[in-house]
């Protein structure tokens, strides 16, 4: 009988569950790992975790979707996990104004349901969720921590308040190990490409190679507080080893603009995005979360957490990713192999 410790991670095909799945089978956990089924194989971020340690026996895969509970609960039985990280969301806050329902349900029920099998399982099992600094709303330009009011501007928002709460509530209720990561926005090279940091690097990676000529954005004023996606992992780990469950903020205690992502990403290869980058309403959000800044004292202070990346150092490693990305693209293109679209992505 292995002693390794036993994870499962919904969400694991995402940029967060690439990093989280990464760190845990480097400590030596057997991971399993929840994937939709979609038309197009849709692992491209962890498939070379799956290429080192599928063959051991150290991931797995299982079909599951948060939408369908007895899937859950079954995966919950067979696996008998010692920590379940809930990663899985409709995470894109615009599209949670166009598909309120779809991310409403998988953010709450879908939540819900794992808690549930949580609740009806003879193990003790401990429960992370991924809980969003967006639940703030930036209403007002102050620090945010554990205690600041939650006031939800996008369904995505509401969402992640339901699970949120539950959470506390389950923990409360029936004395399960149910923590909450408050996370502020945390982006690297493995980031969806609709998110505003890596649709702006993979812009500028092909705008260099001269297979692109110009960006659309939204709200340039937007105010984030980023960090680097592999650092925020570790904080989701240090608050699932701690003694008792808790919520906990991680975020850098650094606030930029998305016009000062642009000009330090532009100024790295001496251009200047302003002859790049246009804006169209298409990208303005009905209600927008204008200024976010978190204060970390508290996972600093007793889990002993902090990010090794800042913000330029963030924006070079994404900008060099994609510097080399867009070279592969550029040299299909030469050979015909693929056509040019002159702005990338159309969502
Ligand atoms: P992401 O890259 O968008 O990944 C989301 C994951 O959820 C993907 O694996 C996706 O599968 C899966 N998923 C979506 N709908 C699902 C469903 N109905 N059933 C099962 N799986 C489903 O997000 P991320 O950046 O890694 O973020 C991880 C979590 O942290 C999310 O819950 C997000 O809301 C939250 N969060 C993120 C940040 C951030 O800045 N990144 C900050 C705070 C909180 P597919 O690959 O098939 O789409
Ligand atoms: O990159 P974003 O889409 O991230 P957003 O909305 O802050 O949400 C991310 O972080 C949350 C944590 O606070 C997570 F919970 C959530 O799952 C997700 O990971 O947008 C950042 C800002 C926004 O103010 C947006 O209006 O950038 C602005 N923006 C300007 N132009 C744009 C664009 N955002 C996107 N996605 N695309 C644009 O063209």
């Amino acid at each position: 009988m292995s002693n390794n410790k036993v994870a499962l991670i919904t969400g694991i095909t995402g940029q967060d569950g690439y990093y989280l799945s990464k760190l845990l089978l480097e400590k030596d956990y057997v991971v399993h790992g929840t994937v939709r089924r979609s038309s197009n194989i849709n692992t491209d971020r962890i498939d070379p975790l799956i290429s080192e340690y599928s063959s051991d026996g150290r991931l797995i895969l299982h079909y599951s979707d948060l939408l369908d509970s007895s899937s859950l609960s079954s995966l919950v039985n067979l696996i008998q996990p010692d920590e379940i990280y809930n990663l899985a969301a409709q995470s894109h806050v615009n599209v949670s104004f166009k598909n309120p329902i779809f991310t409403t349900q998988v953010g709450t029920l879908g939540a819900l349901s794992i808690m549930e099998a949580i609740r009806y399982s003879d193990k003790k099992i401990k429960f992370y969720q991924a809980s969003s600094s967006e639940m703030f709303g930036g209403e007002e330009k102050t620090m945010l921590s554990e205690e600041s009011p939650l006031i939800p501007k996008s369904p995505y928002a509401a969402s992640k308040i339901f699970a949120h709460h539950m959470a506390q509530i389950y923990r409360d209720s029936y004395d399960l190990f149910m923590t909450n990561g408050i996370l502020f926005n945390h982006e690297s090279p493995k980031r969806g490409e609709t998110f505003v940091t890596r649709k702006i690097t993979k812009a500028l990676g092909r705008i260099v190679h001269g297979i692109q000529s110009k960006l659309t954005l939204g709200n340039l004023e937007a105010s984030r507080d980023w960090g680097f996606a592999g650092d925020y992992v570790e904080g989701m780990y240090l608050m699932m080893q701690y003694d008792v469950p808790e919520d906990w903020v991680l975020a850098t205690g650094e606030t930029h603009t998305v016009k000062e992502f642009l000009d330090i990403a532009f100024k790295t290869v001496n251009l200047n995005w302003e002859e790049y980058v246009k804006t169209s309403e298409k990208y303005f959000r009905p209600n927008e979360v204008d200024y976010l800044l978190g204060d970390s004292s508290k996972a600093r202070e007793v889990l002993n957490w902090k990010p090794s990346v800042d913000f330029k150092g963030l924006v070079k490693i994404m900008v060099e990713h994609d510097i080399n990305e867009a070279k592969k693209d550029f040299t299909l293109l030469k050979d015909n192999l693929i056509s040019p679209t002159w702005e990338y992505p159309k969502l």
